[in-house]
């Protein structure tokens, strides 16, 4: 396992309203020491910007890249189109569906480009951020020490008896 690489993670979103929930991603990925780019990058909106995004992602060191999305919420999977980086998706809570539609537009890429889908809304940004952790972890020893820590934390913050 080597220690020397510099890992970063990109963090975009459709639009600013998305940021209210992709902030927990930033929050955990800090916690970790994890650097982290964050860009507002529409799939339609932006697309020249999306896809210089992408195609630039290898060159910038980018070791997972988190996009959350709401709506048809297209950006995970065309950013996935563009780089083999592992890309997770967030559903984030739509106005009109609740983010049902986000939801299923994020998980159900058809075979040949994956999207790994975490759940919707806050839970999933920062499950976004743990699983990024996760891959990183893999080659970086600091970060998964600094998991395991997390999830130790975590266990024992969970009591026998409720009060
Ligand atoms: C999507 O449209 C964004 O990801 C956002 O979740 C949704 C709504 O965008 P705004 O109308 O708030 O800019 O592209």
């Amino acid at each position: 396992m080597s220690n020397k690489k510099v890992v970063k993670v990109a963090i975009i979103m459709g639009s600013q309203s998305d940021y209210s929930t992709m902030k927990f991603t930033k929050k955990i990925l800090q916690s970790f020491s994890i650097k982290c780019d964050v860009k507002i990058v529409s799939a339609h909106r932006t697309p020249k910007r999306m896809y210089e995004f992408a195609k630039s992602a290898e060159k910038n060191n980018y070791s997972v890249i988190i996009a959350g999305a709401g709506g048809s919420a297209h950006l995970p999977g065309m950013v996935a189109s563009l780089t083999t980086i592992p890309v997770i998706g967030v559903p984030i809570v739509s106005k009109k569906l609740k983010g049902i539609d986000s939801l299923l537009s994020i998980v159900q890429m058809p075979k040949g480009i994956p999207v790994g889908t975490v759940a919707l809304g806050k839970d999933g940004a920062i499950n976004a951020g743990l699983y990024a952790a996760s891959i990183i972890g893999l080659q970086n020893k600091k970060v998964k020490t600094s998991l395991q820590k997390f999830r130790l934390k975590q266990t024992k913050s969970i009591k026998k008896k409720p009060k």
